[in-house]
């Protein structure tokens, strides 16, 4: 199991919070994802068997949130 932090860019309100933890969660292997709205970051809980942190940052960027591994 590996936690990576994330920046996540865009996220306006608690919708957009949703939305990107639901993004993370559609991914395999994923244990727990907390997304904070006031500092623009999330963190990831994760198999890295399952996927990687690349992985979850391409997924949220495709959802329309610029993402990237900190
Ligand atoms: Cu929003």
């Amino acid at each position: 199991m590996m936690k990576q932090k994330f920046a996540i860019n865009g996220m306006s309100c608690n919708h957009c919070v949703a939305t990107v933890e639901k993004t993370i969660n559609e991914l395999p292997g994923i244990e727990k994802v907390k997304v904070n709205l006031k500092k623009n970051q999330g963190s990831v809980k994760f198999d890295e068997t399952q996927t990687s942190a690349q992985e979850i940052a391409d997924k949220v960027s495709a959802a329309g949130y610029e993402t990237e591994v900190i």
